[in-house]
């Protein structure tokens, strides 16, 4: 029987949440152990390695601000940093601060159990660790748990599989091959333009048309990375202060208070600036009203009848079912004018589902396709998926799977009730994808560390929110996604894009900078709205049930 080792706390992933979560509690003096299913740091970067993957948040604000040095030594090259560069960032910082040092990679936690006796974690491993812990940090991800399509037959396909979320390292080589591609998420918009490039023949196999812009990608020029570095500081608070985590001038203006030619104009040049926040942010009611919404899609829309030559086809790619900007939207690089190749076909899935697939391709209801190669690009089980995915069992022998089965439910997103000492970083309930994640990030783990610093200063054993506290912050989530559109999309926010998954909005929309002065203030008023454990005695010290 393996020994239980004993620390202070396990941390669950080796990404930016997983690493910077190192960091900080290592200058704590806690005795940490690292789990990661991979097979080194870099979390989302280490497994999505398909052609022309990149990050659409821009590199110099998608970075970690925690170092100073960091901030000065490391130069990104290109405005949209590519996932190689990024993965050569993560390296960077894992190295120069030692990072990796408590990891055990290629490890799996299968399940994490909360014993009452001790107040500790005990968690196992598929390699089989065991280790007790008075913490345990899920630093998961929100988009790691990689999702095949419901299709049958997967096992009979003669050719070669990929899905975009584990590609593999020694990259694929399509060169003459015929290529299907299911989904046109941010994956496969950023990875189609690059494959049909390579293949002989790309066909793409479309559910749901998504709004892209373009990117605008270009190498940095030296002047403007002085002139960051100058002020990386003052930028980066800015970024926090900012809604989403990057700096968006935020508009006063409604699309429908100005007349059809100011409004071209305005979206004429947020459209030109290749990015993501630009176009959504051109108005201020562009995620909340219909008919504002509907001002920006039909522009986005006539951008795509201006690009592609077919008019079936750029109809086919337009779309229709649901409002602008409430499915993420994606940055690309030449995707639109990828379907004007003679090398690459558009098939509607939406209309005509793929029934099953072959031992030589794709059958659909209306149509059988040949195929050497398939490249699911159809996304993640996103944000609970991978704090589901292990067994995780809380006082009174509760499942975490159980406490969630009609959605999650958790306590500024970072802790969920009758799960003590479990702190989830960019869990669902905080503002996590819908902003920066670095930001987010290092935002949710100085809380954590802060917390944890809190305390052990004061020798208590634990910390759980209590269920009134979590039954508000639930209710505020959804009372504020609800004041949106974003409800309304069949997106991976709401869970629709898993058969079976409640639908819920499970990020916070209400904004980073709201979001960290409510968690400063339950800091600050002695974490308010949970329960502390003294080490001493299991009978709670007190039941702060203010929320
Ligand atoms: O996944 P997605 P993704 N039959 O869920 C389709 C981040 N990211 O990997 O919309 C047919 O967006 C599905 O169709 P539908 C970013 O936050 C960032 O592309 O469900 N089709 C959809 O078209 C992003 O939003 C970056 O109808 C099926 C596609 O597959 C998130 O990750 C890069 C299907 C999945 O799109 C996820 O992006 C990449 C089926 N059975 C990702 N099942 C950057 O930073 C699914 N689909 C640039």
């Amino acid at each position: 029987m393996t020994e239980t080792r004993n620390v202070d706390a396990v941390v669950v992933g080796a990404g930016f949440a997983g690493l910077y979560a190192h960091h900080r509690l290592r200058q704590l003096g806690l005795t940490l152990q690292g789990y990661e299913a991979a097979a080194d740091v870099g979390g989302t970067w280490w497994w999505n390695r398909y052609p022309g993957a990149r990050c659409d948040v821009e590199s110099m604000d998608y970075c970690y601000a925690f170092s100073p040095e960091v901030e000065q030594e490391w130069t990104w090259t290109e405005r949209y940093a590519t996932q190689p560069e990024i993965l050569r960032y993560v390296d960077h910082v894992a190295e120069r601060f030692d990072l990796r040092r408590d990891i055990r990679f290629e490890t799996r936690v299968t399940a994490a159990t909360w014993d009452e006796a001790d107040q500790r974690w005990h968690i196992v491993t598929d390699r089989g660790d065991a280790v007790s812990a008075q913490f345990c940090i899920m630093a998961t991800g929100c988009l790691s748990a990689a999702k095949q399509p419901e299709v049958d037959g997967i096992e009979t396909f003669r050719g070669q599989i990929f899905h975009t979320g584990r590609w593999p390292h020694e990259g694929v080589d399509f060169t003459g091959l015929r290529v299907g591609v299911i989904g046109t998420g941010s994956s496969g918009i950023q990875s189609i333009p690059v494959i049909a490039r390579q293949a002989a023949h790309v066909t793409v196999f479309q559910r749901t048309p998504n709004f892209s812009m373009p990117a605008k990608n270009a190498p940095l020029d030296p002047e403007a990375i002085k002139e960051r570095k100058a002020r990386a500081r003052e930028i980066r608070q800015a970024m926090r202060e900012s809604r989403a985590g990057v700096i968006v001038p935020m508009p006063e203006q409604s699309a429908l208070e100005v007349d059809a030619e100011a409004r071209e104009a305005r979206f004429d040049a947020a459209w030109r600036t290749g990015t993501l926040y630009g176009m959504v942010s051109a108005y201020n009611d562009l995620l909340v009203d219909r008919d504002a919404n509907e001002t920006a899609a039909e522009y986005v829309r006539a951008r795509i009848r201006d690009i592609v030559e077919d008019p079936e086809v750029a109809e086919r790619l337009s779309p229709r079912n649901h409002p602008f900007g409430t499915k993420r939207p994606c940055l690309d690089s030449d995707y639109y004018g990828t379907y004007n190749r003679d090398n690459v076909t558009l098939v509607d899935v939406g209309s005509s589902p793929i029934v099953e697939i072959t031992q030589t391709g794709i059958r659909t209801t209306s149509d059988e396709y040949d195929l050497d190669a398939i490249v699911f690009a159809t996304g993640f089980d996103a944000m609970t998926g991978p704090l589901l995915a292990p067994d995780i069992t809380g006082i009174g022998g509760v499942a975490l799977r159980d406490k969630w089965a009609a959605g999650p439910r958790t306590y500024l997103g970072i802790a969920t009730a009758g799960f003590p000492n479990l702190f989830t970083i960019t869990g669902p309930g905080s503002p996590s994808v819908l902003v920066n994640m670095l930001v987010a990030i290092e935002q949710h783990v100085d809380w954590v560390a802060d917390c944890i610093a809190y305390l052990r200063e004061r020798g208590l054993a634990a910390i759980d929110a209590t269920a009134e506290a979590e039954d508000a912050w639930v209710d505020h989530v959804n009372e504020v996604a609800n004041l949106t559109l974003f409800p309304q999309a069949n997106s991976w926010y709401m869970g629709a894009n898993v058969p079976g998954k409640p639908r819920v909005f499970m990020p916070y929309i209400g904004g980073l900078p709201r979001y960290t002065k409510t968690c400063d203030e339950v800091a600050a008023d002695d974490y308010r709205g949970f329960t502390l454990t003294p080490a001493t005695t299991r009978e709670p010290e007190r039941s702060a049930s203010r929320t």
